[in-house]
């Protein structure tokens, strides 16, 4: 182990034991609108994961009757645009922060997960869909749409990351029937978030403070309604004296692209389209989009964090890189912990055969 990554180590473990029960009366989820506004609200207490040491196994396709199930995402998610990619990964966080891994996300219907407002921009549900359709085809009722979401997230980190972030994704997760519109904007961290909340949120879910801040790294591509960060909660782009404020270049840049809520712009306007540790950067200059993203700076362990994924590799000529960031391989293991929470097996799940909709118990 290099010295940085022992000290990533230890901090990682010092940062492990997080507070998880917490109140808070200011959130009312971006823009979905709180069932009592001038209610403050109790989050439920952390739940320990209802399975805890979950079944899932590497390889359980190949060893279940679908040797061709990861092949056949990765064929789908290959012919995604760069922006469904950056979708995908937000796709599979979106799933498993809400009711567990179990492509809630994915259902359609009224007040379903889809229809609450974080969903507005969520995308690369068609790629999804194609996956299924192609695996429904060589082995029916066999994949679950969980795990093609959980295996489209890495497939396209591995390709918007040019191959540095690849991992094996242990599988074997059921699919829910629930989806309740009204549990995304208590279970999703909101771009306002300071640290404390959205520390506390995270380990609602069994993550600690150094998985959330390796995850939001995910910001290092992809892009945002300016909606999300030009609100009644919180608007980055006004004068701002405080150190959480936005780097008075880009919000006066943004200031005057965004003409409206629904423009789109890239979350890291350096490198917009790879998944890079180019987000670290940004955040010590402050060019980070949410006040989620720019209180990373705020306690000295995050602090710390920040400037070692910042930092780039040694060079040892102009092209020879030496050792490598450690934040690709931190990214990784965060996504495989992510997808353990709250995986369904066949007992309380179902594998589904369109990922729009529950199965119809007569036909199926
Ligand atoms: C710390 C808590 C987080 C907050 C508050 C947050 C918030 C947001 C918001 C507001 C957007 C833009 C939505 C829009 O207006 O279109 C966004 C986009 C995105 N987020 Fe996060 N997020 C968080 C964590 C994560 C995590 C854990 C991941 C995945 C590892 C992730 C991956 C992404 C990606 C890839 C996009 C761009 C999506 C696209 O281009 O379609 N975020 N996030
Ligand atoms: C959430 O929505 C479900 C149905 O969509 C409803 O039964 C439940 O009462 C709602 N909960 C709250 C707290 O509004
Ligand atoms: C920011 O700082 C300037 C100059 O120090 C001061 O005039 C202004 O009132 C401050 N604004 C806020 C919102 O604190
Ligand atoms: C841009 O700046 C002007 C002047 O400060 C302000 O009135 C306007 O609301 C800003 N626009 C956005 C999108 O923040
Ligand atoms: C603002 O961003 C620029 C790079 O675009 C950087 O050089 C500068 O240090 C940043 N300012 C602050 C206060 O972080
Ligand atoms: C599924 O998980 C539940 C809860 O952990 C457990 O009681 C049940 O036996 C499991 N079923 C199978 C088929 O493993
Ligand atoms: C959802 O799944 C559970 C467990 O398999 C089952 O008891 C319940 O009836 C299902 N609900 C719907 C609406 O399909
Ligand atoms: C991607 C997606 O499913 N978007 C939906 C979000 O919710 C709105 C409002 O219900 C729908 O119109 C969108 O289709």
């Amino acid at each position: 182990m290099t010295p940085m990554l022992a000290v990533l180590a230890v901090l990682a473990s010092l940062l492990g034991a997080v507070s998880c029960e917490f109140s808070i009366s200011i959130y009312a989820g971006y823009g979905f609108p709180l069932p009592n506004p001038n209610q403050p609200f109790k989050l439920p207490p952390a739940s320990p994961p209802k399975n805890p040491r979950p079944d899932l196994k590497v390889g359980y396709y190949a060893a279940n009757k679908c040797p061709q199930a990861e092949q056949i995402v990765k064929r789908a998610v290959e012919e995604a645009t760069p922006g469904e990619k950056a979708g995908l990964i937000r796709l599979f966080f979106h799933d498993c922060f809400v009711q567990g891994c179990d492509a809630s996300v994915l259902l359609e219907g009224p007040d379903t997960e889809r229809t609450a407002f974080p969903n507005l921009s969520l995308r690369g549900f068609n790629i999804i869909e194609k996956a299924k359709a192609a695996l429904e085809v060589e082995c029916k009722g066999i994949v679950s749409c969980a795990d093609i979401v959980a295996f489209a997230g890495r497939d396209a980190s591995c390709s918007l990351s040019d191959g540095k972030i690849n991992y094996q994704v242990p599988a074997g997760r059921y699919d829910g029937n629930v989806s309740r519109a009204n549990d995304t904007f208590l279970n999703l961290p909101p771009p306002f978030g300071d640290l404390k909340l959205i520390t506390d949120m995270f380990a609602a879910k069994g993550l600690d403070q150094t998985d959330m801040l390796v995850l939001s790294g995910g910001h290092s591509t992809g892009r945002s309604g300016c909606g999300s960060f030009t609100n009644s909660f919180s608007n980055r782009l006004q004068a701002d004296n405080s150190s959480r404020a936005m780097n008075r270049t880009l919000a006066d840049q943004l200031n005057t692209t965004c003409t409206a809520d629904s423009v789109n712009v890239p979350l890291d306007y350096k490198t917009p389209y790879a998944l890079d540790h180019q987000y670290y950067k940004n955040v010590q200059e402050h060019n980070v989009l949410f006040t989620s993203d720019a209180v990373l700076l705020e306690s000295p362990e995050t602090k710390v964090l920040v400037d070692s994924f910042a930092r780039d590799p040694f060079f040892l000529s102009d092209i020879i890189p030496i050792g490598r960031n450690p934040w690709y391989d931190a990214f990784a293991k965060a996504m495989v912990k992510m997808g353990n929470w709250e995986v369904k097996n066949s007992t309380v799940g179902e594998i589904r055969q369109f990922c729009g909709k529950v199965n119809d118990k007569k036909t199926y």
